[in-house]
């Protein structure tokens, strides 16, 4: 063992994080195989829907109509000139955009739009996922894999060569939150499941689930619910939660996700740019963790008022993990208070950070943003150790890194 003097235990924890291989547990990255929905480049960086609702509110000159009017270059050029040259980039997803850009090679202190997407042209996706991920330390990250979408299923329909970096997640928010309109699409799929969910129906939803579980074979089930979610609860959603989720979770240990606490189109005009956030009723989380002691339950709330008690609330049932700061919780003052409050209760038994990445270059920013936040709060933990008489040791810090960057989640999910 290697013992870590106090004054040398921030720098090697900081060293040892920043080089520490990641897996990005949830993200809405694809491999190669399924072609456009894999978005990558820098238009597709810059016109992220969380820089479409800062450019809505910067120059409402521009309609949201007329923002989705224009071409993705036009939608680039216009959020480059508003919000990085007519106004500082000092929001966390501008400061995002420069800071992968400039990981990638790109030169932007020229302010140059036009020279940044020229020095990206002619890449190949295959590069820029190389180039990516390796820029990120990123060893793997877990796709958002949806059997009601369109243009998804047919590569699952087909089977592809698959890339050991890219995981499977199978995601249920098309039957769960919009089953009445995707009743005619699983009919075509094969599926008889009508909302009146009488126990024929609940039989086909367990089969769907199944049936996709065994194609896909994800590392989780997930859905995302509004903050008005409660469980149990006598609605379409619950009733397949608890009819059908469940037992299919628990039969095939399977862990269910659940990502709670989203307003879905608050202002409909800004379509994806346009949802919002409200408080979850974490009591449900509880119920759910107690009443299915067999299932095991990630649980990530949107909004702040919930970490605590999310917290909490793992503190008493095993069979919870808490992950990532979600979304409009992805911003360095929330990432440091909402980690550094997990680790006093939880110690490193959770997961502190998901990118959620919808472009693939934003891998790079989301996880060199991150990182110095994890090692900060990490370090503080070890000297405040340290200084209560513990010797640190480099193997130590080195353990817990890999836990809280990976194998706590590889451990959650392979256990039964
Ligand atoms: O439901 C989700 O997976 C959310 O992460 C997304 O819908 C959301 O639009 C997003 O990109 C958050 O970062
Ligand atoms: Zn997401």
């Amino acid at each position: 063992m290697t013992a870590v003097a106090h004054d040398q235990i921030r720098n090697l924890t900081s060293q040892i994080v920043s080089e520490t291989p990641v897996l990005d547990i949830h993200t809405h990255l694809y491999a190669a195989p399924f072609g456009d929905l894999l978005l990558w480049g820098p238009d597709e960086l810059v016109t992220y829907h969380y820089l479409i609702a800062e450019v809505s509110r910067t120059d409402s000159s521009v309609s949201p109509d007329q923002f989705y009017g224009m071409s993705k270059q036009q939608q680039a050029e216009h959020i480059w000139q508003k919000l990085f040259i007519e106004h500082g980039p000092v929001s966390e997803a501008r400061r995002g955009v420069l800071t992968a850009l400039t990981a990638l090679g790109a030169d932007v202190s020229a302010k140059d739009y036009k020279s940044i997407r020229e020095f990206f042209a002619g890449r190949s996706v295959e590069e820029h996922i190389d180039a990516v991920f390796a820029a990120a330390k990123c060893r793997a990250a877990v796709m958002t894999n949806d059997p009601l979408d369109d243009l998804e299923r047919p590569v699952w329909e087909q089977g592809f060569k698959e890339d050991p970096r890219f995981k499977a997640a199978l995601r249920i928010d098309g039957l769960l939150v919009f089953l009445e309109k995707n009743v005619d699409r699983l009919k075509s799929m094969g599926y008889e499941i009508s909302p009146a969910l009488g126990a024929s129906d609940l039989a086909e939803a367990r089969r769907f689930l199944s049936d996709w579980a065994k194609r896909m074979n994800p590392l989780y089930l997930a859905v995302s619910l509004p903050d008005s979610f409660r469980y149990p609860e006598d609605s379409i959603t619950g009733k397949l939660i608890t009819e059908a989720v469940l037992p299919v979770c628990s039969q095939m240990n399977i862990p269910f996700a659940l990502m709670i606490g989203v307003k879905r189109l608050i202002n409909p005009g800004l379509k994806l740019a346009g949802d919002g956030v409200g408080r979850s009723d974490v009591g449900s989380v509880a119920r759910l963790c107690e009443q299915n002691p067999d299932v095991k339950f990630l649980v990530t709330t949107l909004a702040l008022e919930n970490q605590h008690e999310v917290a909490v609330t793992a503190r008493k049932f095993p069979n919870l993990l808490p992950f990532g700061c979600w979304w409009f919780l992805n911003n360095p003052s929330l990432i440091e208070q909402i980690t550094r409050m997990r680790m006093e209760l939880l110690g490193t038994s959770f997961v502190p950070q998901h990118s959620d990445c919808r472009v693939l270059d934003q891998l790079v920013y989301k996880w060199t943003h991150s990182r110095p936040i994890i090692a900060q709060v990490l370090a503080e933990k070890y000297e405040l150790a340290a200084g209560a008489g513990w010797v640190v040791t480099e193997e130590e810090i080195r353990r817990d890194v890999k836990d809280l960057l990976g194998e706590n989640f590889l451990r959650f999910v392979e256990t039964r």
